[in-house]
């Protein structure tokens, strides 16, 4: 195992978020990886601890570039996210890491891709699928955004629908930490924006939304999501809060209701950790600054998740 906790916030506009990591690890998550999961963390090789930014990696002069906000700071932390998750898979190790907002994953998944192609350079199946649990698709590109923050477009860049070669800015990423937008998989969407249902349209990305979870219920839906990867793919799973229900996770920066429960949450998490494919996890968008009832339930719906996608099963 290795854990990379990223205390950043600068992909979207509200302050919290880099306070993630910090509430959940004092809710002992760590402890319980180890304890009750039987999880070896040894020192600075398994939890690289990201939280204290540096100024020189959190630029403060940093205008937008193509709407996009924090360009520069997001690129350099994406950048060494991605250098650091990548020693971990390349390792054989299962790469967890605790954001920060979502825009983080365009260092873990990066890091991830290019770790399992480079393991296994003669395998076919050396390409990673990425189960993208979210309210959101995240697959804005710079154009179509209307908000201007990044953590509404690393699937994007993840993909090469965006790129960019604006030194500085996402400049880094190369063909090996990019994703087929063939092997990417969302789960529990139900606030896409116009342009970014037009780019899953015309691509013909594979979504299950809240409707179809509605219609097949939880199990039937990761069973279509898992046969539609494969079983001899490698899985990234990233996980944004918000695609619980707020009733479950109320303190993160853009909750929608009507999400997924709890129960549908650790579901998923627990199949994908089932299939014995699972490379990498990020849970994301946790904000304890938000709710005025405290961030006690989001951070124990955040360690139950955690926990189950690295194999917490009851027997
Ligand atoms: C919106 C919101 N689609 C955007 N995205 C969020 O800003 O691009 N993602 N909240 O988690
Ligand atoms: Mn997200
Ligand atoms: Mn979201
Ligand atoms: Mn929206």
């Amino acid at each position: 195992l290795g854990i990379t906790l990223v205390g950043f916030s600068g992909g979207q506009a509200k302050p919290g978020t880099d306070a993630g990591p910090t509430v959940l690890t004092d809710a002992g998550l760590l402890t319980q990886l180890s304890d009750d999961l039987g999880y070896t963390l040894r020192g600075d090789d398994t939890v690289r601890d990201f939280n204290n930014l540096s100024s020189e990696r959190f630029k403060s002069n940093d205008p937008p570039v193509r709407g996009m906000k924090n360009p520069r700071s997001v690129s350099a932390v994406t950048e060494q996210i991605s250098e650091l998750v990548y020693t971990q898979a390349r390792e054989g190790r299962l790469a967890l890491t605790l954001g920060g907002d979502h825009s983080i994953a365009i260092g873990t998944v990066s890091g991830v891709a290019r770790a399992i192609r480079e393991r296994y350079p003669d395998r076919e199946h050396n390409k990673i699928a990425v189960i993208w649990v979210d309210a959101h698709a995240d697959i804005n590109t710079p154009e179509t955004s209307d908000s201007g923050n990044i953590h509404g477009m690393p699937v994007s860049f993840l993909t090469g629908l965006a790129t960019s070669n604006e030194p500085g800015i996402f400049d880094w990423l190369r063909d090996e930490h990019r994703i087929s937008i063939h092997k990417l998989v969302y789960i529990g969407l139900r606030d896409v924006d116009m342009g970014e249902k037009r780019i899953l349209r015309e691509n013909g990305i594979k979504a299950f939304s809240m409707h179809d979870i509605d219609r097949h219920g939880i199990g039937k839906v990761m069973d279509s999501a898992l046969e539609y990867i494969g079983s001899e793919t490698p899985i990234h799973l990233s996980f944004d809060v918000d695609a619980l229900d707020p009733m479950w996770a109320p303190s993160t920066g853009t909750p929608v209701r009507g999400g997924l429960t709890l129960r549908e949450g650790d579901f998923i998490c627990e199949a994908v950790a089932e299939t014995g494919q699972c490379v990498g996890v990020d849970l994301v968008e946790v904000n304890p600054q938000l709710v005025e009832g405290g961030v006690g339930d989001t951070v124990r719906a955040g360690v139950s998740l955690v926990r189950c996608a690295l194999g917490d099963t009851l027997l």
